[in-house]
């Protein structure tokens, strides 16, 4: 018997509100005080492809009453509680931006801003340039990338980019005060706690605008604190991805840093312009492989072509606004479309879908028609590709079996990101439609609001396993991520605010490919465990991705 609902909680005003359960039958949704405010009827069941069970859909779309609720079945069984209410995401939002602060890496984290889980000053030796005797340099800072304490450009970058689009788009998803060191400057705390990051990306900048692919010890740590860790930490060799994706990520944020700080903006757009020759003088891949024994974090990719196209995106946008010639940046954008690249997706292996994110915002239309076309066919093709998965599952979310993947947490929120893009070429273009045409336009955004709706449900606990994905947050939260400081710091509650890998068909640590059983249905295949690295890590980017849809979600909750 299970009631599966999100733990956090469903806007007032949204007139589908989803649980998953899994008898048939009569349900009432009930207050604290155990007043019964809505009765309804399980829908049909569904043989469900993604957790191989037979489960129904239950909707209480009609229940508005703000509060604190519980579902109970006719047998007595109760749910998870969760609210009604207004901007539900509000806190969840704002905690997963803030959960990136405890991340920081080469200062110390002060009681005021970290409440119990303070440490000392981390990594703060000079790194030593690998395979270059006798070349070491300064590069503290940034945020440690996820349970382990490597920091790496091209999982930085897709960070900073999820939070900046983000920004860019929904400003009024991130008003709030975080309580980081920075906070009352004036500046938003995104913005701020970005900064942390972009500041040591800088440092792995070579002169010749060569960006070092990662900067790790060459074995992981212990379960220690990170101020504990001594090790030898190494720049590893520049590859054309992190090359790329730090001009882009570069080039994006001089645009956003511009009105908020022209020095550090200028910094950044110089840094872009020399990695981008450096890019021009190298136009073939080179590619990353950790040297044989390293155990730390490769994050190889088999092309550049999507982080280039990145590059040459986001360049163009900043030669556009400052006046300059942007053909070279279009051609670019030209060259990588013709061979056919998919620019649909927002991960570390492909960042692609962050070019589109760069040329269907732009209102000045810098990449011209031709382009642009090119990006939305294919934005609002896969979109209705995902709208139709999510008629597939009883959870109504766009994914299929094989979307379990390590990191599938990630997988599912940028599809929400992919969607929430949909939605806005949408809504730009629905002015200059015909009646009929802006109202299936208007039908398709509000198709894809509901699985943008059903993937969050999901993260937050409407999903088989029972648990939010997001630490401290739901009744049932899960409570142990692999991650050094939680397993070290001898607190018994995690920091809140850390989305978890989540469900992997294909475990890829020892106990979790002891524990899962070969046939589990994916979205089984999840242990609320520390040691359970392919299944339970947290990553920077797996927070930003989500970020981003809740502030998509939070931007229509304040305009619905
Ligand atoms: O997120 C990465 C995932 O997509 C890969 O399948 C996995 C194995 O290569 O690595 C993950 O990244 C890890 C990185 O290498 C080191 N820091 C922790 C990351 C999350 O597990
Ligand atoms: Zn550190």
């Amino acid at each position: 018997m299970a009631i599966m609902v999100n733990q956090v909680g469903y806007e007032a005003y949204a007139d589908s509100k989803k649980a998953v359960v899994s008898q048939p039958g009569i349900y009432v949704l009930k207050n604290t005080e155990g007043e019964v405010i809505w009765q309804g009827q399980a829908g049909e069941g569904v043989q469900d492809p993604l957790c191989g069970e037979t489960l129904y859909p239950l909707d209480f779309g009609s229940a508005q009453e703000t509060g604190m609720y519980y579902l109970e079945s006719a047998a007595g069984e109760r749910s998870d509680s969760f609210e009604i209410g207004w901007d539900v995401l509000a806190e969840v939002h704002n905690a997963m931006v803030k959960a990136l602060y405890y991340q920081r890496c080469g200062c110390a984290l002060e009681e005021e801003y970290a409440g119990p889980y303070t440490h000392g000053a981390c990594h703060m030796a000079d790194c030593q340039v690998y395979g270059e005797e006798g070349h070491s340099f300064e590069a503290r800072g940034g945020w440690h990338d996820a349970g382990d304490y490597g920091r790496y450009i091209t999982p930085g970058a897709v960070t900073v980019g999820h939070l900046l689009y983000a920004y860019k788009l929904y400003p009024q998803s991130f008003r709030e005060l975080l309580n980081i060191p920075e906070s009352g400057n004036q500046v938003p705390d995104v913005l701020n706690e970005c900064r942390y990051e972009l500041e040591w990306m800088l440092k792995m900048q070579r002169k010749d605008g060569g960006v070092y692919h990662k900067l790790t010890a060459w074995s992981h740590a212990p379960f220690v604190m990170p101020e504990e860790d001594l090790d030898t930490f190494y720049a590893y060799p520049v590859s054309s991805m992190a090359v790329a994706d730090f001009c882009a990520c570069m080039a994006l944020a001089a645009r956003a840093y511009d009105s908020v700080d022209k020095v550090f903006a200028w910094r950044m757009e110089a840094a872009a312009k020399l990695s981008w020759q450096w890019l021009e003088k190298n136009p073939d891949p080179v590619l990353f492989v950790n040297p044989q024994g390293s155990n730390t974090g490769e994050y190889g990719d088999s092309t550049d072509a999507d982080e280039r196209l990145w590059a040459a995106a986001e360049m163009m946008l900043l030669a556009a606004r400052r006046g300059e010639d942007r053909q070279k940046y279009v051609a670019e954008i030209r060259r990588i479309l013709a061979t056919g690249l998919n620019v649909t997706d927002f991960g570390w292996t492909d960042v692609a879908g962050f070019a589109a994110l760069a040329v269907l915002t732009d209102f000045r239309q810098n990449a011209g028609e031709e382009i642009q076309e090119i990006f939305c066919r294919q934005v609002l093709k896969e979109a209705q590709r995902l709208a139709d998965l999510g008629t597939q599952n009883v959870f109504g979310m766009a994914m299929e079996p094989t979307d379990f993947c390590w990191g599938s947490s990630m997988v599912v929120t940028n599809r929400g990101i992919l969607l929430a893009l949909a939605c806005e070429i949408l809504q730009a273009r629905i002015n200059g439609m015909s009646q009929d045409q802006a109202q299936e336009a208007a039908a398709r955004i509000a198709r894809y609001q509901e699985v943008i709706q059903a993937q969050t449900d999901y993260l937050l606990g409407k999903n088989i396993t029972g648990y939010s994905f997001v630490t401290g947050y739901g009744d049932h939260a899960y409570r142990h991520p692999h991650l050094r400081t939680t397993a070290a710091d001898g607190i018994e509650k995690p920091m809140a605010g850390w989305v978890s890998g989540g469900p992997n068909g294909k475990p890829g640590d020892e106990l979790a490919i002891r524990e899962i059983p070969e046939g589990t249905p994916p979205m089984k295949c999840y242990l609320d465990r520390e040691e359970c690295y392919s299944l339970n890590e947290m990553t920077i980017y797996w927070n930003s991705s989500a970020v981003f849809v809740t502030a998509f979600l939070r931007s229509m909750a304040s305009a619905g």
